[in-house]
């Protein structure tokens, strides 16, 4: 007897989360329809492994526009939609807050507007973020300060106010309309396929290229804040965390975090250690890379995705940092 392949639909394929869910899905006999858009140049360097795969199929697509939202949903009616697209990068939202709003809040109407008309069976995940938290935190003698899905959100970017008001959406679709809506709460998850921009990868590759010698007039790496702290886990058991919540009989959202927050001077540290060197010989503060309002500190605390999903992290800050500064050193890239 033949198994039923289930057809999941992933935005923002291309990206850092969109890659190993995409390499996920296919490993457990879905067919996977990846959504990019239209570039000038090639963005799917990502997606190696999966391009000769008759179960992977890649589409360009848009989330701003509504038409390209209904017409792929009326072509596959997919089971799953996995809405991993967005402009996801804080500090470009300060500078271009109607583009991010146009791609993080419409475009997430545009998708539940269309599953509700089109396909109201078909289960949706928003890739919501603890951005939306800002500087609001819950308290207790076993944590310290933290945020867990009780904690109150208190959004302090353009992107942050745009994820949070696509997560009420979500919850909003749920209520209302019986939809299979869910939001993961992802505090910040890095790999070697984390985008150039982000503060680990630059930091990585700049030290891939130093001992590569790949920085031949020598220059310095430009940091913003490098005090800040963050709850950094690894992607790929993120992207388990995913598809954990869309197998559940009810939909609910999560908050998916590792419970342990470092600066960015910590990853400095332990970084350039790994490769044999102190930072403070190779690094200068540009204060232009500061942002207009920071988030200072964030701890998740995932006691319910622990509980109800069973998952739970699977290496430490320490082994995520090795993994993305080995990579870098050995110069083998998304093989
Ligand atoms: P990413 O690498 O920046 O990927 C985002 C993807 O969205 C890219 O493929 C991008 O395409 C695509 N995209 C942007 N605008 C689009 C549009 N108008 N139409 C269609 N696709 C568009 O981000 P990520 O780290 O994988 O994160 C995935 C999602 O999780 C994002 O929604 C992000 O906000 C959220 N999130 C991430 C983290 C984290 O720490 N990584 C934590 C919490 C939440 P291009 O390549 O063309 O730009
Ligand atoms: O790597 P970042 O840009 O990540 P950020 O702002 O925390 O956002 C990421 O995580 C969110 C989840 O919490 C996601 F929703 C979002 O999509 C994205 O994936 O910056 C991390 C920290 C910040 O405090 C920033 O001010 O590093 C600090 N930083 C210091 N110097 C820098 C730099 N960040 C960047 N990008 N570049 C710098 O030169």
């Amino acid at each position: 007897m033949k198994i039923p392949q289930p057809t999941a639909l992933i935005t923002g394929v291309n990206g850092q989360d969109g890659s190993y869910l995409a390499e996920l899905l296919i490993s457990k006999n879905y067919r996977v329809i990846g959504l990019h858009r239209r570039s000038s140049s090639n963005t799917t360097s990502r997606l190696k492994s999966l391009m000769d795969n008759d179960s992977f199929i890649l589409k360009e697509f848009d989330i701003s526009d509504v038409g390209s939202c209904s017409n792929i949903l009326s072509t596959y009616t997919p089971d799953y939609i996995y809405n991993l697209a967005a402009q996801s990068h804080v500090f470009s939202s300060f500078s271009q807050p109607v583009y991010t709003v146009e791609t993080n809040t419409i475009g997430v109407i545009n998708l539940l507007e269309s599953i509700r008309s089109i396909c109201p069976n078909t289960r949706f995940y928003q890739a919501s973020t603890s951005e939306m938290f800002g500087a609001s935190y819950s308290e207790n003698d076993q944590h310290g300060k933290y945020q867990d899905e009780n904690t109150p959100f208190s959004p302090q970017s353009p992107y942050a106010v745009a994820k949070q008001a696509s997560h009420r959406f979500v919850q909003i679709y749920r209520e209302s309309y019986g939809l299979f809506a869910c939001s993961g709460i992802l505090f910040n998850h890095e790999s070697p396929r984390r985008g150039d921009q982000f503060v680990t990868k630059k930091i990585t590759k700049y030290i891939g290229e130093l001992v590569n010698g790949k920085n031949p007039h020598y220059h310095k790496l430009k940091l913003g804040n490098i005090y800040a702290a963050r709850d950094w886990g690894y992607a790929e058991d993120y992207v388990q965390a995913m598809f954990l919540m869309m197998q559940k009989d009810t939909p609910s959202d999560y908050v998916v975090a590792t419970g342990q927050s470092y600066t960015v001077e910590h990853f400095l540290e332990l970084a350039f250690k790994i490769a044999g060197m102190n930072y403070k010989d190779h690094v200068i503060i540009d204060k232009t890379l500061y942002r207009p309002a920071e988030v200072n500190y964030l701890k998740g605390i995932s006691t319910k995705a622990r509980e109800e999903l069973g998952w739970r992290p699977s290496i430490s800050f320490q082994q995520l940092v090795e993994k993305m500064v080995l990579y870098e050193i050995s110069e083998t890239k998304y093989d």
